[in-house]
Order: structure tokens, then C-alpha cells, then sequence
């Protein structure tokens, strides 16, 4: 098995509930697809390789843990309408917003949903991104929602990165059942769940709570039927309005609860008791100029783990960058730089249900990020620059600057 030590880093662990568990003029060793040992340069065990890092942050590879990455056609129109004044609510009553894509999406093949999933896939890889979560939910019948998560796997073999997918069924009412909501609740629960379960398709089960979207009652069908056949759960809750959904996501023991404005603090003290991870997205917040930040101080107080991700969907968040979802969390939710660090590694891992990654430990997965900074603030404070200065995934170098790649042999 390859031995490599990173040396001469300041390496950011991750394992420290309030900082980033930053050791200076760190080392780290790296076994196969694993970190077999990390602490200060001047004891690092021997190896066959070294490489400097040069006094840069070494951190975990980032993840992206709630993304709507696969889906067709545009909704750039229904931007230049709410520009105008036009709100996501009204659309999406108009019979836009997520249906529109719905319709594109059922008109797409697998292969050119693969295409331009993978497009937008690239932006995220650049800045580092080695895990990521991608939803289906713009099917709405059982071929289509099998066809996106098909699609996500393979993206999963075609890209250098780790994709974890969410069978989003309960996203909107697809037009056809309009006036039968019973009717397409049981095909989601007692048709699509039982056959995405089956064909391994899906990793964790997603739904949409919001009154333009899915009730409580509705949304704890599902999540009971999940919890049947196994599956773990997460939720959109109080994005637009106030509906206790966390509540009740957390008596179901949600991994994350995402968007999360309006959430009061009933919600933050269940999730403080259920160990649920907030998922903050700062993107849907901007592009929807929504005021109503999510409660940051009550669950930094309560000590419910806060993760960032991008949402990136065609219709409130097209942001392809998971360092610009950081920039935005502190800027407009008031994270601290660190925050945002551990919201895209330790903590978006544990909204995904993954122990093997998201900090620098021994025994768990080699996904590195070299970083041109000496902190998280290098990292969060501009928009459009990326100081990613290498990749590293299970062990291996992916991509990054000459003097990282020559070390490599590349
Ligand atoms: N909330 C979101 O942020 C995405 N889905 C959801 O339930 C947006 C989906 C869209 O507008 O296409
Ligand atoms: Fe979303």
C-alpha cells in the first residue's frame, strides 16, 4: 500500500466542536484510500513519499450534502420574473416552479441528464467538492425519479467524487394527480419507495413541507414508510412558513432538516434531542431575497450541528459554488468562518449519515484539501476565487497546483 506524508501543513482536523482543530506545522499520513496518522511535523513516522504543503491548511475534501444537480431545461424566465416582482409562491401556484422542470426533466434522457448534471458537477469538483448529495424529485413518477437517481450513480463512477443520493418524491404535486393528492401519496409510498428501495437506488428519503408543497400528515406517511423499508429520512422544512415539520422530522430521527427560517424554538430544542443536523441554504435565502434569517444563535446555543450546502437547483438556487454557499452563511446568516468550514465537512457528513469522512482522523477516508490560506476566513471571504490548491481523494492526487502535482510525479 502507498505511504504518503503531507508535511509542513497546518492541518485543519475538524475535531474540536468550536474551532477547526487546527494543529500548526502538522503532518499527515496517508495509507491506501485512508489517513493512518496525523500530528506535529516532528514526529511523523517515515514514509516513501513526501510532499510539502508549504505551511498551507490541509482540511478534509469538502461536501455538498443537498444539491438538486440532475434536471433539464431553464428557469431563467421565472428569474426575470421574480425580478419583477413576481414571488416563488405565485409561480409555482401558476403551474411554474418545480413543475416546469418536471416537465423538461420527463423529456430528457438518462444520457443527457447525465451531460448536464455533470456540467454544473465540474463547478463543485474545482473548489474541492469529494462528496456529494444529489436529490431526484423533478420525476414525479416512478420512471422518471429512477431514471435522476440512476443518473446520480453514474456520475458517481464517471466523476472523482462520492455521490450519496435522496429519493425526493414528495418535492411537489406532478400535475396529473392535481386533484388526487391521496392518489399520489400512495404512489410514493406504496409503489416508488418499495421499488427505489429494491433496485438500491436511493440512500435516504426527502420530501418537501411547505404549504405549496407537502403537509405534516402527508410528509410522516412517507417518512414511515421509509423507516419501514429501512431508509433514513431529511427534510425541506420551514423554508417559506412555520409548520413544525422539524419537530416531527426529528421524532423520526431526520439526519438534517434543511432551509430551516422559520423554524422557532420548539424546533431547535428537538433537534437539539434528536441530534438532527441543520442544514443551511443561504442560496435559496439570497435568490429569494427572503428576510427571515434561520436562527443561527439559538442553535449555536442549543448546540444543534449547522451544515452549509448549495442547494443548486434551476429555481431558488442556482449556485454552483460551495465556497460561495460559505461566504454567503457567514455574510448573511452571521456564521463564523470556522462554522462554515465545519458545515462542509464534519457536519455535512453527519447529515448524510457518514462516519468515514469530514475530518481529519485516523481510519478514516484520505479525501484531502490543500488550501492557499492559512485559516478558514482565506477561504470564505472572497466570491469567485478559488484557493484550492490540491485535491486528494481515497489517497489519491486528483488534481492541483505545479508544485503539488510535480511532488505527485504528475
Ligand atoms: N426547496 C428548494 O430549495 C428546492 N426544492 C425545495 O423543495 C427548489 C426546487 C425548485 O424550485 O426547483
Ligand atoms: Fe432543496
Amino acid at each position: 500500500m502507498t505511504r504518503t506524508l503531507f508535511t509542513n501543513a497546518r492541518l485543519a482536523t475538524m475535531t474540536d466542536a468550536d474551532g477547526v482543530g487546527l494543529i500548526e506545522d502538522g503532518a499527515l499520513l496517508v495509507e491506501g484510500d485512508r489517513i493512518a496518522w496525523l500530528g506535529p511535523v516532528g514526529e511523523a513516522p517515515g514514509s516513501e513519499r513526501s510532499i510539502d504543503c508549504r505551511g498551507r491548511l490541509l482540511a478534509p475534501g469538502l461536501i455538498d450534502c443537498h444539491t438538486h444537480l440532475i434536471h433539464a431545461g431553464s428557469r431563467a424566465k421565472e428569474f426575470e420574473m421574480r425580478l419583477k416582482g413576481a414571488t416563488y409562491a405565485e409561480i409555482a401556484q401558476a403551474g411554474g416552479g418545480i413543475v416546469s422542470t418536471v416537465k423538461a426533466t420527463r423529456a430528457a434522457s438518462e444520457q443527457s441528464l447525465i451531460a448536464s448534471a455533470a456540467a454544473r458537477l465540474d463547478c463543485l469538483l474545482a473548489e474541492g467538492v469529494t462528496t456529494v448529495e444529489i436529490k431526484s424529485g423533478y420525476g414525479l413518477d416512478l420512471e422518471t425519479e429512477m431514471r435522476m437517481l440512476r443518473a446520480a450513480r453514474a456520475l458517481g463512477r464517471e466523476r472523482p467524487v462520492d455521490v450519496v443520493t435522496s429519493f425526493l418524491g414528495a418535492h411537489a404535486l406532478p400535475p396529473e394527480y392535481r386533484n388526487d393528492r391521496a392518489g399520489y401519496l400512495r404512489l410514493v409510498c406504496d409503489l416508488a419507495l418499495p421499488a427505489i428501495a429494491r433496485a438500491g437506488l436511493a440512500d435516504a428519503v426527502d420530501a418537501f413541507c411547505e404549504t405549496i408543497a407537502f403537509t405534516v400528515e402527508e410528509v410522516e406517511r412517507v417518512f414511515k414508510r421509509a423507516g419501514e423499508l429501512g431508509l433514513p429520512v431529511k427534510l425541506h422544512a420551514e423554508q417559506l412558513s412555520n409548520l413544525g415539520a422539524a419537530k416531527m422530522a426529528a421524532r423520526h430521527g431526520a439526519l438534517s432538516v434543511d432551509h430551516l427560517e422559520y423554524l422557532d424554538d420548539d424546533g431547535v430544542t428537538a433537534l437539539a434531542a434528536a441530534g438532527t443536523v441543520a442544514v443551511l441554504l443561504p442560496g435559496a435565502y439570497y435568490y429569494l431575497r427572503e428576510t427571515k434569517v434561520p436562527p443561527v444563535a439559538a442553535l449555536r446555543a442549543h448546540g444543534v450541528p449547522m451544515a452549509v450546502a448549495t442547494d443548486l437547483n434551476p429555481g431558488s438556487s442556482p449556485v454552483h459554488s460551495l465556497l460561495g454557499a460559505m461566504n454567503m452563511a457567514c455574510v448573511l446568516f452571521g456564521l463564523t468562518p470556522e462554522e462554515a468550514l465545519r458545515g462542509v465537512t464534519a457536519n455535512a457528513a453527519r447529515a448524510l449519515g457518514l462516519a468515514d469522512r469530514g475530518r481529519l482522523v485516523p481510519g478514516l477516508r484520505a479525501d484531502l484539501v490543500l488550501w492557499d490560506g492559512e485559516g478558514p476566513a482565506d477561504l470564505v471571504y472572497s466570491i469567485g476565487f478559488n484557493r484550492c490548491a490540491a485535491i486528494i481523494r481515497k489517497g489519491e492526487f486528483v488534481k492541483g497546483s505545479r508544485d503539488v502535482a510535480t511532488q505527485f510525479g504528475r
